[in-house]
């Protein structure tokens, strides 16, 4: 996967691919990331590239040119990448659209400062618009190393073997489960017994029941956007009949459906 990132802070962009999972997958060959810095693109003895924008008001606008001249190079480098800017407007970045962006082989990435771009530069030049999420940053280089990180983990050898991508949170729709290492007595607290037996099935069983309950009670929004599958839909049922259970076994008898249960 070739990234080519627009921004005129390319050091910022450097420093998380000499790093890390980022730093091996380039010197795996996995991905092949370039910067590509506007202000070269920009005229003049200061090298400008942002302007007062027009109807007034505060804060700057990128200037379309240098921008525009910059993307060039880019294309050149990537001439098959969407080309994507990372802003507040754009569509809200998640798991399904990593996966969708890691089927391309290259990505353009424009990482806008300032109160961003001159729109006419997006017209002509934007193909998607991403978001990472309802708030404002100082600038569009984190959420693009948001989107190259998670794209990054889901190609084939990113990750060693110990953490395949496919076992973890949001790719089945569910919150991950509760992780736990050495010492096993922490500050009083034991890991849950389970999982120090070695019984791979009963470790197995409890590390869904755990995913399931977490996203039930913290992201129950993430268990409707999917039908359960039989295996959950079982553990769920063993649940109730165990709520059901204690609720009954008290004093009064718990309160009935019709007493306003909920
Ligand atoms: N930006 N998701 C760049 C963001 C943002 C976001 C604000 C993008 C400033 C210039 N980008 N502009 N949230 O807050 O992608």
């Amino acid at each position: 996967m070739k990234f080519v990132a627009l921004t005129i802070f390319p050091e910022l962009l450097q420093a998380f691919w000499d790093n890390g999972i980022m730093r091996r997958a380039t010197a795996d060959g996995i991905i092949s990331p370039e910067a590509v810095n506007i202000r070269d693109f920009a005229e003049g003895r200061h090298k400008v590239t942002d302007d007062r924008p027009y109807g007034g008001g505060c804060g700057m606008v990128m200037k379309p040119e240098p921008l525009a001249a910059a993307m060039k190079v880019a294309k050149a480098s990537a001439p098959e990448a969407p080309t994507i800017l990372l802003s507040p407007q754009g569509e809200r970045f998640s798991q399904t659209a990593a996966e969708k962006l890691a089927g391309h082989k290259e990505l353009i990435l424009i990482c806008g400062r300032y109160e961003g771009i001159d729109e006419r530069f997006t017209e002509r030049f934007v193909d998607l618009e991403i978001s990472v999420g309802d708030f404002v940053l100082t600038g569009g280089e984190l959420p693009a190393m948001v989107v190259m990180d998670a794209v990054t983990r889901l190609l084939p050898g990113a990750l060693g073997n110990e953490d395949s991508a496919g076992q973890d949170s949001f790719e089945n729709h569910r919150l991950d489960c509760g992780h736990y290492t050495r010492p096993p007595v922490y500050e009083g607290e034991a890991v849950p017994e389970v999982l120090l037996t070695g019984h791979h099935e009963a470790i197995a069983r409890w590390r869904r029941t755990d995913a399931l309950m977490r996203t039930l009670v913290r992201r129950p929004d993430l268990l409707r956007q999917k039908p359960l599958d039989k295996e959950d839909t079982a553990l769920l049922k063993e649940w109730r009949r165990e709520i059901e259970r204690l609720l009954r076994s008290q004093p009064d008898g718990g309160p009935g459906p019709s007493s306003g249960g909920g």
